[in-house]
């Protein structure tokens, strides 16, 4: 049978982990969920040619580019997709936006508060001509996470009085571990923050609904030096090994207040030996509560305090039914998902909101609105945890 849909060609910058992981949701999206228009892989841009063509050949990119600007100009493009560090989201993102291409752009959405605002003019004008922008918290597609703001809606936690949330990892922790870009602010903004604590601040105002008005922080950089990661050892005087300034946080933990008068608790690290990848969220309400840790993505505990105290306390419920968001999509109840599978979900919506002509969600004002808390949180760390309001 014939495709009779249209073609949205995808160009996507970058081929580390977040460039592979997209390619894996461009790959699968076609095959689990039926969309409106055909993406295709049409281009992958990265500046070695050698390395980008055999990245092109394996992740299933169709053509390769070694300028960011050329792939935005070719005509077989009308997505683009962007996995750079933070220092580059801001210009290419801009200039995609500007020729008329839709735009998906990965987390934190830049590096700085004026970045981001400057991302939003463009991307609210590009949206009244019909272009669409995205940027890419994939958490809040977690089937468990999306159920989160679903019960949250329906009122079933009641008032909210705390949230507790947490992304923990580990990846840091052996001081011989090189300096590579999620270490430099140049390239990555942040560090901790900025990386994993943005996922646990969109986290947190999604599933609630609200915003954060204000935090009291402080960060910590437990390792001030580190060996120089390859690509940079070759640029060190002689071409030696050498170390380098680590010039970001190592951990952030902040306290917040919530626009509906809730108290947050906030704690981004890559000290916590033996968690990998913990992004957790507990919500606590005036009739129930509610608890995710990703290292269990597939489960949601919730807590009814409408029950009688006997009957009561914190139940999972595995978020594998044709009910729950997207996980009817793939297998029988309790088969579970993975990491890349919100990946998926995210190009799924981000294609649909494309064909339905409507402004996908987190949008890049959703972006700013998490730019502006990790600024606060930067200067109040800044300034003896001094609390600050997030502008
Ligand atoms: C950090 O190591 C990281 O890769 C983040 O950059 C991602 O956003 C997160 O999903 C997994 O951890």
């Amino acid at each position: 049978m014939t495709d009779t849909r249209a073609v949205l060609g995808v160009g996507m910058v970058g081929y580390a982990f977040m460039g592979r992981v997209h390619s894996q949701a461009w790959r699968s999206v076609g095959a689990f969920f039926d969309l409106p228009a055909k993406p295709v892989m049409a281009a992958l841009s990265g500046r070695s040619a050698d390395r980008t063509a055999a990245a092109a050949e394996s992740l299933g990119w169709a053509a390769v580019e070694t300028d960011w600007k050329r792939l935005i100009a070719r005509d077989d493009v009308q997505i683009v997709d962007i996995c750079t560090p933070g220092d580059s989201h801001a210009e290419i993102a801009i200039a995609a936006l500007e020729a008329g291409k839709h735009v998906i752009c990965e987390k934190p959405l830049a590096n700085t508060v004026t970045e981001a605002e400057a991302m939003v003019t463009v991307a609210e004008r590009a949206a009244a001509r019909g272009v669409r922008s995205m940027v890419a918290f994939n958490y809040r597609r977690v089937p468990a996470v999306a159920l989160a703001r679903r019960f949250v809606e329906e009122g079933r936690l009641g008032e909210l009085r705390h949230v507790r949330a947490q992304y923990l990892q580990d990846w840091i922790v052996d001081p011989e571990f090189p300096l590579v870009w999620r270490l430099q602010k140049d390239k990555a903004g942040s560090g901790a923050l900025g990386d994993i604590g943005s996922h646990i601040v969109d986290t947190a105002q999604y599933v609630t609904g609200q915003l954060l008005t204000g935090v009291s922080a402080i960060t910590e950089t437990f390792v001030k030096e580190r060996p120089l990661a390859e690509e940079s050892a070759g640029l060190s005087a002689g071409g030696g090994q050498g170390t380098g300034a680590v010039t970001v946080d190592d951990a952030a933990l902040f306290i917040g207040r919530l626009s509906g008068g809730g108290l947050a608790s906030f704690e981004a690290t890559r000290f916590a030996s033996g968690r990998k990848n913990a992004m957790r969220i507990e919500i606590n309400g005036s009739l129930g509560s509610l608890s995710f840790d990703f290292e269990a993505m597939n489960e949601l505990w919730f807590h009814d305090h409408t029950l009688p105290a006997e009957d009561s306390g914190f139940r999972r419920i595995l978020v594998t039914e044709s009910g729950h968001p997207y996980a009817g999509a793939w297998w029988p109840p309790g088969h579970g998902l993975g990491y890349e599978h919100t990946f998926t979900h995210e190009v799924k919506d981000f294609v649909e909101a494309i064909g339905a002509g409507t402004d996908p969600a987190p949008s890049f004002a959703d972006g700013l609105r998490v730019q502006r808390v990790l600024a606060a949180v930067e200067e109040s760390a800044a300034n003896d945890s001094r609390w600050t309001p997030v502008s």
